[in-house]
């Protein structure tokens, strides 16, 4: 069976799918030297400024978020179509999908944003969805309430991991890769994470839960570097496990749930899924993006233990 490349044949054919699914670049560029923030005194994190322009596909105004075609990022990003999170509505209140746009992006370690939003004109009819693509299923889609099928993974400890042995266990499951840069997208899963362990620590009303880090990134993110990473997070390895292993099954697997991700110019674009699973195995829940909370997941995770 040759799942690998047709679940992530990508054409130029603009589809309902682009609307759901969110890429960012997760390029492994060197960051530039960015201007020190002079004015604002709560920022204590590295930060980075970057000037850019673009081309508005979609506004939310109650996600406080705009989807923005933009061009390269220089020493940072590449071209693409991905969302953007503003602090301050009023920034994006006035635009409308065609609307092109300069803006400022800062990033810091943790967080990213834009401000400085200003509208420079409007794109001639609609400007070709370059970067729009459709999936070609060839496997079966899981679904909230689909068993979830019986895998094998690697822990980061190097031993094979089989779904069924979590059996009895709440479980969560999200997707990254270690040396993603964008601090919204894997950094935030792992953010998220490690508040969740905390919660759960702290709670203790359950004890048979797990979380579960998978990367989509192996040829990379081998069971040593997986280590190191959890390390870096003060992983309790009692309650959180970091996978990876063979390239053909993370990518079955992920596209059944609707994780998506693509290699392109030395970048990985992808969106973010994450899964919780019940104590008896079944899909709780198919959570996408970057807007859940570790409170909500850990309600969710306390749940899933004691649905056997
Ligand atoms: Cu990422």
């Amino acid at each position: 069976m040759n799942f690998s490349r047709t679940v992530f044949r990508l054409t130029p054919i603009f589809c309902l799918f682009t609307f759901c699914l969110w890429f960012t670049a997760c390029g492994r560029q060197e960051k530039a030297d960015a201007p020190q923030p002079t004015s604002n005194a709560t920022v204590a994190l590295k930060q980075q400024v970057f000037d850019v322009k673009g081309e508005v596909k979609e506004v939310k105004l109650d996600e406080k978020t705009v989807v923005i075609k933009h061009e390269e990022i220089r020493d940072y990003m590449k071209a693409m179509t991905m969302p953007f999170e503003v602090r301050d509505t009023n920034e994006i209140a006035g635009l409308k999908p065609g609307d092109s746009i300069s803006f400022k992006l800062f990033t810091t370690d943790t967080d990213a944003w834009i401000a400085n939003v200003k509208k420079l004109g409007e794109v001639a009819a609609s400007s070709d969805d370059d970067d729009s693509f459709r999936r070609i299923p060839d496997f079966e889609p899981l679904a909230e309430g689909s068993a979830l099928p019986d895998y094998l993974f690697t822990n980061e400890l190097g031993q094979a991991v089989q779904f069924s042995a979590w059996k009895g266990k709440g479980v969560a499951i999200t997707f990254i890769f270690t040396t993603c840069p964008f601090p919204t997208f894997c950094p935030r899963m792992t953010q998220n994470f490690v508040e969740v362990q905390r919660l759960m620590s702290a709670g203790a009303s359950v004890t048979n839960w797990l979380l579960a880090s998978m990367s989509f990134d192996p040829k990379k993110d081998s069971p040593a570097v997986m280590l190191n990473y959890g390390r870096g997070f003060k992983y309790n390895p009692d309650h959180w496990t970091f996978l990876s292993g063979d390239p053909v099954t993370i990518a079955m697997f992920a596209g059944q749930v609707g994780q998506f991700y693509y290699e392109k110019d030395n970048t990985i674009n992808h969106n973010l899924r994450t899964l919780v699973i019940n104590a008896n195995g079944t899909i709780r829940k198919i959570i996408p993006d970057n807007k859940w909370t570790p409170e909500e997941l850990a309600t969710d995770l306390k749940a899933a233990c004691e649905t056997r």
